[in-house]
């Protein structure tokens, strides 16, 4: 297992490499071109700077006697393009055009030497909460999804409040460009079903899997989050099932999971352990975190020790250990705390503090499995 630690680049990011190289453990950057738009093709050039200067260490680094460098093997997100979800041309792009671009970036990335591709196939949004700074008993603060106010919304509902300048919601990375396109996308997600999603998605895989065969990337695919449909529109990466079938659309091994506890449980319904067991070996990436659930359907995320929430990630990276799994793995948002960055555009989720601890209680479990494994 490789441990890795999401950044989301230089002067992009409030954590530095540097603060990164510090946490024990951490072996794997999980980079990502974040400025690209879905649909866009990444250049050649723009990936190797990246990948170097997550790679090398800096002048001033080696000066003060510093050796320990990272690998760049995970990109977290190629974004795909709505057209290859809804399979027709739509923000003026169609289908096969996105999916060539896609083919492109995936060739290009294989070039430089990237092993594992994250993305995730949800209708128009990533991940959505209600308040990025819900705060805990403990004074530190964490992302919280509350039920009830994304039930009262509609995408009608939706589009008056953004032209009201306010949409009630956080949604990660919806640019202006983005949300002038949302009146577009939900006309066309009118009437879609799962069924199309799924047909749009083996069609995806289809044209991309030979391609991640032939310079050898992995693609994997982040369950929906909240696993659940948002607005009506199909999410088809939620349950257990929807895993399976997700898998089945394609027997390559290069087509796989990033597989996102913290996301896949946020239904109470949902074993995680039990899903770690059953696609180990199509597992690429996994993102471990936790949350805990409220009756009333609201959840908000924890810190990683499992008795804090309800997610069993001493169950989950016993598991990993059992199975000596030979992937990457990240914590994945933490907890805000010892009042971290609040005045320079902090990252909800993504600062150092918490996912430095959160890290070395994953690595605490794993030592401890692979030790009695011995
Ligand atoms: C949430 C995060 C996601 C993830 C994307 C992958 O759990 O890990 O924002 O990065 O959905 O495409
Ligand atoms: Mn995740």
């Amino acid at each position: 297992m490789k441990m890795g630690f999401r950044w989301y680049g230089e002067g992009n990011d409030t954590v530095t490499l540097d603060h990164v190289r510090q946490v024990p453990g951490v072996e794997t950057i999980v980079w990502s071109l974040h400025h690209k738009q879905a649909g866009e093709v990444w250049e050649q050039a723009e990936i190797d700077a990246e990948v170097a200067r997550i790679t090398g260490l800096t002048d001033a680094a080696r000066a003060r006697g510093i050796t320990r460098t990272f690998d760049a093997d995970v990109v977290e997100s190629v974004n795909v393009h709505e057209s290859i979800k809804l399979g027709r041309t739509v923000l003026g792009m169609g289908r096969d055009e996105a999916i060539d671009n896609y083919r492109t970036t995936i060739r290009r990335l294989g070039r430089a030497g990237v092993k594992v591709v994250c993305y995730n196939f949800m209708p128009v949004f990533d991940w959505l909460r209600t308040d990025l700074w819900h705060p805990l008993p403990d004074g530190s603060t964490a992302l919280y999804f509350e039920k009830a106010v994304v039930d009262r919304m509609t995408p009608e509902s939706l589009i008056a409040d953004m032209e009201a300048g306010s949409h009630g919601l956080t949604l990660p990375g919806w640019e202006p460009e983005r949300l002038a396109g949302f009146s577009e996308l939900n006309a066309a997600y009118e009437g879609g079903t799962h069924e199309d999603m799924y047909a749009n998605y083996q069609y995806f895989l289809e044209a991309v899997i030979p391609v991640c065969e032939e310079v050898d990337v992995k693609l994997g695919v982040h369950p929906d989050d909240p696993p659940f449909d948002v607005f009506g529109w199909p999410r088809v990466v939620s349950t257990h099932d929807d895993l399976a079938r997700v898998l089945a659309l394609h027997p390559s091994p290069h087509h796989g999971l990033t597989l996102c506890l913290g996301s896949f449980s946020a239904n109470p319904q949902a074993d995680a352990v039990a899903a770690v067991r059953t696609y180990m070996d199509r597992i690429h990436f996994s993102h471990v975190r936790n949350i805990k659930h409220f009756p009333n359907g609201d959840f908000t995320e924890v810190a990683h020790r499992a008795c804090e929430g309800d997610v069993d990630t001493v169950g989950i990276m016993t598991a990993y250990a059992q199975a000596g799994y030979t992937g990457y793995i990240r914590p994945d948002h933490g907890r805000h705390l010892w009042d971290e960055n609040t005045t320079n555009k902090p990252r909800p989720g993504y600062g150092l503090y918490d996912r430095a601890l959160g890290i070395q209680y994953l690595l605490g479990v794993w030592d401890a499995a692979r030790h009695g494994a011995r």
